[in-house]
Protein backbone atom coordinates (compact mmCIF):
# COMPACT_ATOMS: atom_id res chain seq x y z
CA UNK A 1 0.00 0.00 0.00
CA UNK A 2 1.50 3.46 -0.96
CA UNK A 3 1.12 6.38 0.95
CA UNK A 4 -0.85 7.94 -0.89
CA UNK A 5 -3.48 5.02 -0.85
CA UNK A 6 -3.01 4.49 3.07
CA UNK A 7 -3.86 8.42 3.02
CA UNK A 8 -7.19 8.18 1.40
CA UNK A 9 -8.30 5.05 3.04
CA UNK A 10 -7.62 7.09 6.43
CA UNK A 11 -9.63 9.87 4.84
CA UNK A 12 -12.43 7.38 3.71
CA UNK A 13 -12.45 5.60 7.24
CA UNK A 14 -12.98 9.40 8.91
CA UNK A 15 -15.82 9.87 6.91
CA UNK A 16 -17.64 6.86 7.76
CA UNK A 17 -16.91 6.95 11.22
CA UNK A 18 -17.23 10.99 11.76
CA UNK A 19 -20.31 13.19 10.64
CA UNK A 20 -20.12 16.39 11.15
CA UNK A 21 -23.35 17.71 13.50
CA UNK A 22 -26.14 19.97 11.49
CA UNK A 23 -28.92 21.47 12.21
CA UNK A 24 -32.43 21.45 10.76
CA UNK A 25 -35.15 23.49 10.49
CA UNK A 26 -37.67 23.07 13.02
CA UNK A 27 -41.28 24.40 13.35
CA UNK A 28 -43.57 24.50 16.48
CA UNK A 29 -47.23 25.29 15.99
CA UNK A 30 -49.25 26.99 18.91
CA UNK A 31 -52.82 25.46 17.55
CA UNK A 32 -54.97 23.13 19.31
CA UNK A 33 -54.19 19.68 17.46
CA UNK A 34 -50.38 20.53 18.58
CA UNK A 35 -51.40 21.59 22.01
CA UNK A 36 -50.30 18.81 24.08
CA UNK A 37 -51.71 20.04 27.91
CA UNK A 38 -51.87 22.88 29.87
CA UNK A 39 -51.57 23.86 33.51
CA UNK A 40 -53.75 26.31 35.88
CA UNK A 41 -57.31 27.02 35.88
CA UNK A 42 -58.00 24.95 32.44
CA UNK A 43 -57.18 21.43 31.47
CA UNK A 44 -58.35 21.79 28.03
CA UNK A 45 -56.53 22.80 24.87
CA UNK A 46 -59.02 25.13 24.07
CA UNK A 47 -58.97 29.03 24.21
CA UNK A 48 -59.76 29.71 27.86
CA UNK A 49 -56.59 31.12 30.06
CA UNK A 50 -54.54 28.77 31.28
CA UNK A 51 -51.37 29.14 33.56
CA UNK A 52 -49.36 27.22 30.62
CA UNK A 53 -49.49 25.34 27.64
CA UNK A 54 -46.94 23.09 25.98
CA UNK A 55 -47.36 22.15 22.13
CA UNK A 56 -45.40 19.92 20.14
CA UNK A 57 -43.14 20.40 17.16
CA UNK A 58 -41.66 18.87 14.35
CA UNK A 59 -40.11 15.09 14.84
CA UNK A 60 -41.98 15.59 18.50
CA UNK A 61 -39.68 19.07 19.92
CA UNK A 62 -41.73 20.50 22.92
CA UNK A 63 -42.30 24.04 23.70
CA UNK A 64 -43.77 25.52 26.57
CA UNK A 65 -45.43 29.01 26.65
CA UNK A 66 -46.29 31.30 29.49
CA UNK A 67 -46.90 34.73 30.47
CA UNK A 68 -45.75 37.51 31.92
CA UNK A 69 -46.37 41.08 32.20
CA UNK A 70 -45.20 44.58 34.12
CA UNK A 71 -48.35 44.02 36.54
CA UNK A 72 -46.20 43.86 39.89
CA UNK A 73 -45.47 46.23 42.42
CA UNK A 74 -47.36 49.98 42.73
CA UNK A 75 -45.80 51.04 40.02
CA UNK A 76 -46.32 48.15 37.33
CA UNK A 77 -42.30 48.09 37.27
CA UNK A 78 -42.24 44.12 37.64
CA UNK A 79 -43.20 41.03 35.87
CA UNK A 80 -45.73 38.58 37.62
CA UNK A 81 -47.10 35.87 35.62
CA UNK A 82 -50.45 36.10 33.46
CA UNK A 83 -52.73 34.18 31.58
CA UNK A 84 -52.72 32.40 28.37
CA UNK A 85 -54.90 31.53 25.87
CA UNK A 86 -54.73 30.10 22.89
CA UNK A 87 -56.87 30.75 19.46
CA UNK A 88 -57.18 29.83 15.98
CA UNK A 89 -54.90 32.76 15.42
CA UNK A 90 -52.20 31.65 17.69
CA UNK A 91 -51.35 32.66 21.30
CA UNK A 92 -53.03 35.63 23.22
CA UNK A 93 -52.48 37.16 26.53
CA UNK A 94 -54.46 38.40 29.90
CA UNK A 95 -52.20 39.76 32.28
CA UNK A 96 -53.22 40.12 35.92
CA UNK A 97 -54.34 43.63 36.59
CA UNK A 98 -57.15 43.00 33.78
CA UNK A 99 -60.07 45.36 35.18
CA UNK A 100 -62.09 48.33 34.87
CA UNK A 101 -60.09 50.43 37.92
CA UNK A 102 -58.28 53.67 37.12
CA UNK A 103 -55.12 51.89 37.87
CA UNK A 104 -56.12 48.23 35.87
CA UNK A 105 -55.52 47.31 32.40
CA UNK A 106 -58.81 48.52 30.91
CA UNK A 107 -60.43 45.71 28.61
CA UNK A 108 -57.39 44.09 29.17
CA UNK A 109 -58.83 40.09 28.45
CA UNK A 110 -61.36 40.94 25.72
CA UNK A 111 -61.40 41.98 22.76
CA UNK A 112 -58.61 43.44 21.32
CA UNK A 113 -56.84 42.69 24.56
CA UNK A 114 -57.39 39.26 24.44
CA UNK A 115 -53.98 39.05 22.43
CA UNK A 116 -50.88 39.55 23.31
CA UNK A 117 -51.10 43.69 23.61
CA UNK A 118 -48.92 46.89 24.69
CA UNK A 119 -52.19 48.69 25.48
CA UNK A 120 -51.33 49.99 29.54
CA UNK A 121 -49.36 47.11 29.89
CA UNK A 122 -46.45 45.05 28.07
CA UNK A 123 -47.40 41.42 27.35
CA UNK A 124 -44.95 38.96 27.00
CA UNK A 125 -44.78 35.20 26.27
CA UNK A 126 -41.84 32.59 27.59
CA UNK A 127 -41.32 30.55 25.15
CA UNK A 128 -39.21 26.87 26.70
CA UNK A 129 -37.90 24.50 24.12
CA UNK A 130 -37.41 21.07 24.96
CA UNK A 131 -36.46 17.72 23.16
CA UNK A 132 -38.21 14.77 22.92
CA UNK A 133 -37.40 13.46 26.75
CA UNK A 134 -38.07 16.93 28.04
CA UNK A 135 -34.56 18.34 28.02
CA UNK A 136 -34.15 21.86 27.42
CA UNK A 137 -32.82 22.51 23.74
CA UNK A 138 -31.02 25.64 22.10
CA UNK A 139 -32.52 27.13 19.49
CA UNK A 140 -31.47 29.52 16.73
CA UNK A 141 -35.17 31.55 16.16
CA UNK A 142 -35.65 32.34 12.87
CA UNK A 143 -39.41 33.30 12.02
CA UNK A 144 -42.15 34.41 14.10
CA UNK A 145 -45.74 34.00 12.62
CA UNK A 146 -48.65 36.26 14.29
CA UNK A 147 -51.99 34.49 13.13
CA UNK A 148 -54.17 37.99 13.98
CA UNK A 149 -53.40 41.58 14.54
CA UNK A 150 -55.60 44.24 15.17
CA UNK A 151 -54.37 48.04 14.46
CA UNK A 152 -50.24 46.89 14.70
CA UNK A 153 -48.30 43.51 14.74
CA UNK A 154 -44.88 45.02 16.01
CA UNK A 155 -42.61 42.82 18.19
CA UNK A 156 -39.96 43.06 20.67
CA UNK A 157 -37.33 39.43 21.12
CA UNK A 158 -35.01 38.56 23.78
CA UNK A 159 -32.86 35.35 24.79
CA UNK A 160 -31.76 34.24 27.54
CA UNK A 161 -28.01 34.14 27.87
CA UNK A 162 -27.56 33.55 31.96
CA UNK A 163 -26.90 30.90 33.51
CA UNK A 164 -29.73 28.19 34.70
CA UNK A 165 -33.57 29.47 34.07
CA UNK A 166 -34.23 32.43 33.76
CA UNK A 167 -36.52 33.83 36.84
CA UNK A 168 -39.12 36.57 35.45
CA UNK A 169 -41.33 36.78 38.62
CA UNK A 170 -40.71 39.99 40.12
CA UNK A 171 -37.75 40.71 37.45
CA UNK A 172 -37.74 44.60 36.62
CA UNK A 173 -39.02 45.36 33.27
CA UNK A 174 -36.28 48.03 33.35
CA UNK A 175 -33.02 45.76 33.88
CA UNK A 176 -34.52 42.74 31.47
CA UNK A 177 -32.96 45.82 28.88
CA UNK A 178 -29.70 45.13 30.15
CA UNK A 179 -27.62 41.51 29.71
CA UNK A 180 -25.85 42.42 32.96
CA UNK A 181 -28.91 42.83 35.28
CA UNK A 182 -31.28 40.04 33.54
CA UNK A 183 -29.18 37.52 31.42
CA UNK A 184 -31.43 38.57 28.79
CA UNK A 185 -30.05 39.87 25.22
CA UNK A 186 -32.22 42.12 23.18
CA UNK A 187 -32.39 40.03 19.99
CA UNK A 188 -34.30 42.86 18.33
CA UNK A 189 -37.76 44.85 17.06
CA UNK A 190 -39.75 43.52 14.16
CA UNK A 191 -42.76 44.62 12.46
CA UNK A 192 -44.25 41.45 11.75
CA UNK A 193 -46.64 43.00 9.58
CA UNK A 194 -44.38 44.67 7.01
CA UNK A 195 -45.41 43.01 4.23
CA UNK A 196 -49.55 43.00 4.88
CA UNK A 197 -50.73 44.73 1.77
CA UNK A 198 -53.75 45.90 4.36
CA UNK A 199 -52.65 49.29 5.84
CA UNK A 200 -56.05 49.99 8.09
CA UNK A 201 -54.08 49.51 11.27
CA UNK A 202 -58.11 49.82 12.57
CA UNK A 203 -58.90 46.37 11.21
CA UNK A 204 -58.51 42.75 12.31
CA UNK A 205 -56.00 41.16 9.94
CA UNK A 206 -56.19 37.21 10.23
CA UNK A 207 -53.74 36.58 7.64
CA UNK A 208 -50.88 34.93 8.84
CA UNK A 209 -47.76 37.16 8.95
CA UNK A 210 -44.56 36.05 9.34
CA UNK A 211 -41.03 38.07 10.39
CA UNK A 212 -37.26 36.67 9.73
CA UNK A 213 -35.75 37.75 12.88
CA UNK A 214 -32.41 36.87 14.46
CA UNK A 215 -30.21 37.36 12.16
CA UNK A 216 -27.16 37.49 14.57
CA UNK A 217 -28.33 33.64 15.23
CA UNK A 218 -28.46 34.00 18.81
CA UNK A 219 -29.36 30.38 20.49
CA UNK A 220 -30.91 29.99 23.51
CA UNK A 221 -33.72 27.58 24.66
CA UNK A 222 -35.18 30.28 26.36
CA UNK A 223 -36.80 33.04 24.30
CA UNK A 224 -39.23 36.25 25.29
CA UNK A 225 -41.49 37.77 22.67
CA UNK A 226 -43.31 40.48 23.70
CA UNK A 227 -45.87 43.31 22.40
CA UNK A 228 -42.91 45.99 20.81
CA UNK A 229 -41.76 47.89 24.16
CA UNK A 230 -39.47 50.60 23.51
CA UNK A 231 -37.15 50.15 26.05
CA UNK A 232 -35.84 46.93 24.22
CA UNK A 233 -35.65 49.37 21.14
CA UNK A 234 -31.63 50.29 21.95
CA UNK A 235 -31.06 47.38 19.16
CA UNK A 236 -32.86 49.41 16.76
CA UNK A 237 -35.16 49.13 13.67
CA UNK A 238 -34.80 45.46 11.99
CA UNK A 239 -32.68 46.87 8.63
CA UNK A 240 -35.08 47.16 5.61
CA UNK A 241 -37.96 47.53 7.48
CA UNK A 242 -39.81 50.69 6.55
CA UNK A 243 -42.51 51.48 8.89
CA UNK A 244 -43.41 55.33 9.94
CA UNK A 245 -45.31 53.74 12.85
CA UNK A 246 -42.68 51.03 13.96
CA UNK A 247 -40.06 53.19 15.93
CA UNK A 248 -42.58 56.13 17.03
CA UNK A 249 -43.53 54.41 20.49
CA UNK A 250 -46.19 51.83 21.15
CA UNK A 251 -49.34 54.58 21.77
CA UNK A 252 -49.59 55.89 18.42
CA UNK A 253 -50.03 52.30 17.14
CA UNK A 254 -50.97 50.45 19.97
CA UNK A 255 -49.98 46.52 19.23
CA UNK A 256 -52.09 44.04 19.75
CA UNK A 257 -51.19 40.31 18.21
CA UNK A 258 -50.94 36.50 18.59
CA UNK A 259 -48.46 34.23 17.75
CA UNK A 260 -49.20 31.43 15.74
CA UNK A 261 -46.07 29.61 14.88
CA UNK A 262 -42.23 29.70 15.52
CA UNK A 263 -39.69 28.14 13.46
CA UNK A 264 -35.73 28.17 14.55
CA UNK A 265 -32.87 25.53 14.36
CA UNK A 266 -31.41 23.00 16.85
CA UNK A 267 -27.95 24.09 17.48
CA UNK A 268 -25.43 21.58 17.12
CA UNK A 269 -25.15 19.59 19.76
CA UNK A 270 -21.40 17.07 20.17
CA UNK A 271 -22.52 13.20 18.99
CA UNK A 272 -21.89 10.88 21.50
CA UNK A 273 -18.04 9.69 22.27
CA UNK A 274 -19.15 6.03 22.67
CA UNK A 275 -20.06 4.90 19.30
CA UNK A 276 -18.18 8.28 17.40
CA UNK A 277 -14.77 8.81 16.86
CA UNK A 278 -13.60 12.59 18.00
CA UNK A 279 -11.89 13.81 14.63
CA UNK A 280 -9.06 14.91 16.70
CA UNK A 281 -8.48 11.14 17.76
CA UNK A 282 -9.11 10.11 14.32
CA UNK A 283 -6.57 12.48 13.06
CA UNK A 284 -4.11 11.23 15.62
CA UNK A 285 -5.08 7.46 14.14
CA UNK A 286 -2.90 8.62 10.76
CA UNK A 287 0.85 8.86 11.49
CA UNK A 288 0.18 5.96 13.81
CA UNK A 289 -0.97 4.43 10.73
CA UNK A 290 1.95 5.53 8.95
CA UNK A 291 4.48 4.11 11.81
CA UNK A 292 2.62 0.51 11.88
CA UNK A 293 3.08 0.46 7.99
CA UNK A 294 7.04 1.54 8.22
CA UNK A 295 8.06 -1.07 10.91
CA UNK A 296 5.90 -3.67 9.08
CA UNK A 297 8.16 -2.96 5.41
CA UNK A 298 11.21 -2.75 7.76
CA UNK A 299 10.54 -6.34 8.99
CA UNK A 300 9.37 -7.58 5.64
CA UNK A 301 13.03 -6.37 4.58
CA1 LIG B 1 -53.62 41.29 26.68
CA1 LIG C 1 -53.59 45.50 27.84
CA1 LIG D 1 -46.15 47.41 12.29
CA1 LIG E 1 -46.66 49.43 16.98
Amino acid sequence: MTKFKLFTACLICMSIFYTPAGSALIGWWTKSNYCISTTGPTNACSSEFADSRTFSGDAGYLVTATAWANTAGSGNTALAGAEIAQYSGGLGVKNADAGSGSSDDDREGSTPEHSMDNDDRYDMILFEFKDQAGANIEISLEDVTVGWYQNDADISVLAYQGSGAPVLAGQNLDDLADKNLSGWEIVGNYDVDYLDPDPHYSNNHSVPQTAPVNPNQISSSYWLIGAYNSLFASAGCDPGINNNYYCNGPDFAADYLKIMDLAGSIVDTPLPPASVPEPSSLLLLVPALFITLRLRRQRAN
